[in-house]
C-alpha cells in the first residue's frame, strides 16, 4: 500500500490525501510530527532533503512535493481520471498546466502565509504579525480578482472539467474560508461558487479534517 509520511492536519499532506481519496488509492498514513520537529529528523530528511511533509513511498518510488505526489498517483492509479487531461490533447494538457501554475504562484504563497498569520500561529499562541496581514490580505484580494475574472469564463480554473489544478487549492483555501474572517468570497460570485463546489466533493470531506 502507498505509505503516505506525514501530518495528518498539514495542507501539504491534505493535498495528497484528497487525490488519494478522489481515486479510491488507499494509502497508510505513517505519521511525522511536524509540531515535534519529526520533519528534521535523519530519517525523515532521507526522503524529503527539505526536511518539511509529505513525502510518499509506492512499489520503491520515493517522491516527495506534494503536487508532484498528487500527478503521479493520478498517472499511476487515474486510468481514465480527468483530473489531468489526456497528454495527446494539447490545448487541454495547455489550460491545465495553465491552471498548475496560477495555484503555485498567484495562490499559495499568500495564502500560504495568510495561514501561518491567521491560523497556524494563534493556534500554537503565537502573536499575528497585523501589518503583514494587511500587506497579504491586499495580495490576496488582487489575485483573487483575476480568478473572478478566469472562472467567469469556465466553471473550473482549467476548463469545464475539474482538474487537480482545483483540487490543490483546497487546504489552504478551506483555511482562510472556514478559520478567518476574511470574507474572500462575498464579492466575487464565481470564485464563491467554484470553491464552494470543489470543497464539497467527497474526497476533500473525508480528509479536511485530517488525512
Ligand atoms: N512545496 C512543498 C511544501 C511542503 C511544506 O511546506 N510542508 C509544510 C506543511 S504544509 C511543513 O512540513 N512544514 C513544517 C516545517 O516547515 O518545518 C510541498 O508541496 O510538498
Amino acid at each position: 500500500m502507498l505509505k503516505l509520511y506525514g501530518f495528518r492536519f498539514s495542507s501539504c499532506t491534505r493535498r495528497v490525501a484528497v487525490v488519494c481519496k478522489e481515486l479510491n488509492v488507499p494509502y497508510e498514513l505513517i505519521p511525522v510530527d511536524i509540531l515535534k520537529g519529526e520533519q528534521r529528523s535523519p530519517e525523515h530528511l532521507a526522503r524529503q532533503p527539505f526536511g518539511v511533509v509529505p513525502a510518499i513511498e509506492d512499489d520503491g518510488l520515493s517522491l516527495f512535493e506534494s503536487r508532484a505526489i498528487g500527478r503521479y498517483i493520478v498517472a499511476k492509479y487515474g486510468a481514465g481520471s480527468t483530473l489531468v487531461p489526456d497528454p495527446k490533447d494539447i490545448i487541454a494538457t495547455a489550460k491545465f498546466e495553465q491552471a498548475v501554475s496560477i495555484e503555485n504562484n498567484n495562490f499559495d504563497p499568500t495564502a500560504g502565509q495568510l495561514n501561518l498569520e491567521l491560523v497556524l500561529k494563534p493556534a500554537r499562541g503565537l502573536p499575528t504579525d497585523g501589518e503583514r496581514v494587511t500587506a497579504l490580505r491586499a495580495t490576496m484580494d488582487n489575485k483573487l480578482d483575476a480568478y473572478e475574472k478566469v472562472l467567469g469564463k469556465h466553471k473550473y480554473l482549467a476548463g469545464d472539467t475539474v482538474t487537480l489544478a482545483d483540487l490543490f487549492h483546497l487546504p489552504w483555501f478551506a483555511g482562510l474560508v472556514e478559520k478567518t474572517n476574511l470574507d474572500l468570497l462575498e464579492s466575487r460570485p464565481n470564485v464563491a461558487r467554484w470553491y464552494n463546489e470543489i470543497s464539497a466533493r467527497p474526497a476533500w470531506l473525508a480528509v479536511k479534517d485530517g488525512a
